[in-house]
């Protein structure tokens, strides 16, 4: 009988987003910067992202994380975020999901932990009351009331601006963001993806906007907003979004409507809530933001991979 492969992994949850960190028997990527090592990963082994978040194992909801040796040695850790489509540059509620999983397996204590991410590096402290704060790569607006046409919807105006990942941000879409909501949410933001594509309406050197945010108003007294956040591959995020609360600062900074170190309180469309403030950015027009939250440890476990299982690398599209 062939052996078995395995992989050893922690599932956490933040802000009810799943968090599901590789922690051993993971692909040989190399040593070099994690941008290099998530190439790798996505050219010669995409088969072992979808047999860890993908079904039978996984869902489209859960995100992956695969912890790496750091290339630059200041840094705590290294991670790959990944999700049932493909690879993110950089995840909020992720990265506060790995800093409680670290510290579970006490790896980490209280304090301050710089991580690398393919799209730089991020700092991280895990507070005294077990919150953790991100302090994400600078985020900026990149164009501003970009008007695209949304088949059987009309004109939608919204914000192109970068957390990390690309979002179009919209404020201005006459719907009601609840939970009772989420299916018709998920349809229409999933047009609005496909109209910006189609429409060739991009971030940065053409960068494919794979993030689509609609901002209302908060449910409760002390919260800001709520945003309802549709992730590439088509599921909603249960947190409020951590590169997408930085998203949404960099284009309150750019008009105006809140000031560095201001704190702004993002809930998610389940009711979840992050705490984010932000530093002017050392490039003008630039931000800093940092994005506090809660993590939970859910699981630790083995994952199998059975070389007789037709699905062990996921259900084929
Ligand atoms: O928290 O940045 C985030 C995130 C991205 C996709 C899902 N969550």
């Amino acid at each position: 009988m062939s052996p078995m492969k395995t992989v050893d992994i922690i599932d956490s949850h933040t802000g009810g987003e799943p968090t599901r960190l590789v922690v051993s028997g993971g692909p040989d990527l190399g040593r070099g910067p994690l941008a290099e090592r998530l190439a790798i990963l996505r050219e010669r082994h995409d088969a072992w992202r979808a047999g860890i978040v993908t079904e039978p194992r996984g869902s489209d909801v859960i995100v992956g994380a695969l912890l790496c040796e750091p290339h630059d040695p200041s840094c705590a850790a290294g991670v790959i975020y990944f999700n049932n489509v493909g690879y993110l540059g950089m995840c909020g509620h992720g990265t506060i999901g790995l800093v409680v999983s670290l510290a579970h397996m006490g790896r980490i204590a209280p304090g301050r932990h710089r991580i690398e991410t393919p799209v730089g590096i991020v700092e991280a402290t895990l507070n005294g009351d077990r919150s953790v704060s991100v302090q994400n790569v600078p985020a900026y607006r990149y164009r501003q009331a970009v008007t695209v046409e949304v088949p059987g919807h009309g004109s939608l105006t919204g914000d192109i601006a970068w957390g990390g990942n690309w979002f179009f941000l919209v404020s201005e879409h006459g719907r009601t963001l609840a939970p009772a909501n989420i299916a018709e949410l998920t349809a229409f933001t999933s047009t609005v993806r496909d109209a910006l594509i189609s429409q060739r309406i991009t971030g940065a050197d053409g960068a494919l906007i794979d993030h689509i945010e609609l901002f209302g108003p908060g449910s409760r007294a002390g919260v800001d907003s709520r945003s309802f956040v549709l992730c590439p591959g088509n599921a909603y995020d249960r947190s409020p979004c951590g590169t997408g609360t930085s998203a949404k600062l960099a284009c309150l900074a750019a008009d105006g409507k809140l000031a560095s170190g201001e704190a702004w309180r993002q809930e998610s469309i389940i009711g979840s809530v992050f705490e984010a403030r932000y530093a002017e950015g050392e490039r003008a027009g630039t931000i800093v933001p940092t994005i506090t939250g809660h993590a939970h440890i859910m699981a630790e476990g083995r994952l199998c991979f059975d070389a007789q299982d037709p699905f062990a690398w996921g259900i084929p599209s």
